[in-house]
């Protein structure tokens, strides 16, 4: 196992660190010397990680990324696929894979806080799919992705085709799905894949900068925008409306902050706070 990355990060399990950080919860998955491929064991230590950090009050944001220069090499092809495939046990196979959707897809997708995936190396196959669940994600420039799976004589699994079809377009996902080719950071920024593209050295620094921008907004309007855009964009659009109405004051009312009285009275009343111009400023 690696050395831990700095004295405030904590081990957990064989196969993750975490480190606290003003709001910030880094969590690194931590193989380097497999790349961070996603094992059976990975898989399940960040299914109790996920839900150890959702009601940690030191993790206002999540932040997932990868020890050494990896974010992650895919699906662990000897212990993901060909061991679980030579014991013949279909009971094993139903569980290793229950465990890699439950955490990379559903608990990343549906989690009340916000996640940013920092990239720093190596993305392929597999990684695509906690990629894409987290909402926003950061790249290394030189980082380098590939849909390698026809490589290996298989189609994409799990859900990594649904996760680009969320992503990308039509041209770009099967052109990557088809040839197998590896495309750089600054290529998945460009095809919308990531948000954005920086040099290395600049990759910790940024994703810092969106944490605690994320980790300073109101925590239950957050978790309503964000949790409604993603299903709403599912729903018929009668469906869509009634639901972020409901999302609209499902806010309002858990909301202890009175968020929205005080923003209206910032701006009707007291005139002292204007949105547009705070984020034109800001920017
Ligand atoms: N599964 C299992 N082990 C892996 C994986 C993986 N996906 N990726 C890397 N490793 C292991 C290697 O077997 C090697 O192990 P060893 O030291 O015990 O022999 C170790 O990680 C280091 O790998 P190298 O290839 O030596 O590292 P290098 O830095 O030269 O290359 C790279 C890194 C490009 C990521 C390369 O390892 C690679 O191509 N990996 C496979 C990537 C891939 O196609 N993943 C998708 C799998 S399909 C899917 O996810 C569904
Ligand atoms: C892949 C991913 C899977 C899986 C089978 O293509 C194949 C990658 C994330 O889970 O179960």
């Amino acid at each position: 196992m690696a050395a831990p990355i700095t004295e405030k990060t904590e081990v957990w399990g064989n196969t993750v660190l975490v480190e606290f950080d003003e709001g910030i919860a880094w969590v690194t998955l931590n193989r380097p010397g497999k790349r961070n491929a996603m094992s059976p064991t990975l898989n399940d230590e960040m299914v109790r990680t996920l839900d150890a950090l959702e009601g940690d009050p030191r993790c206002k944001v999540l932040v997932l990324t990868g020890a050494g220069d990896s974010f992650s090499a895919g699906m662990d092809l000897k212990e993901y696929f060909r061991e679980v495939d030579e014991s013949g046990d279909t009971g094993l196979q139903i569980r290793v894979r229950r465990a890699s959707a439950e955490w990379q897809w559903k608990r990343l997708s549906n989690w009340s806080k916000p996640t940013i995936a920092m990239v720093n190396g190596w993305c392929f196959g597999g990684a695509f799919t906690p990629l894409v669940a987290c909402d926003l994600a950061i790249t290394d420039e030189e980082a380098q992705y590939g849909l390698s799976e026809i490589n290996w004589g298989i189609p994409p699994g799990g859900v990594v085709s649904r996760a680009l079809a969320a992503t990308v377009s039509q041209r770009d996902a099967l052109y990557f799905i088809m040839t197998g080719e590896p495309f750089d950071g600054r290529r998945a920024a460009e095809m919308r894949l990531v948000n954005e593209a920086v040099p290395a050295a600049r990759l910790r620094e940024r994703t810092r900068e969106l944490a605690l921008k994320l980790a300073s907004m109101n925590p239950v309007v957050m978790r309503a925008a964000k949790v409604g855009y993603k299903l709403a964009q599912e729903m018929p659009w009668e469906q869509a409306e009634d639901y972020l109405y409901a999302k609209l004051e499902q806010s309002q009312f858990l909301d202890a902050d009175t968020g929205r009285q005080k923003g209206l009275s910032q701006f009707l009343d007291e005139k002292t706070f204007r949105p547009g111009l705070t984020a034109y400023l800001n920017d």
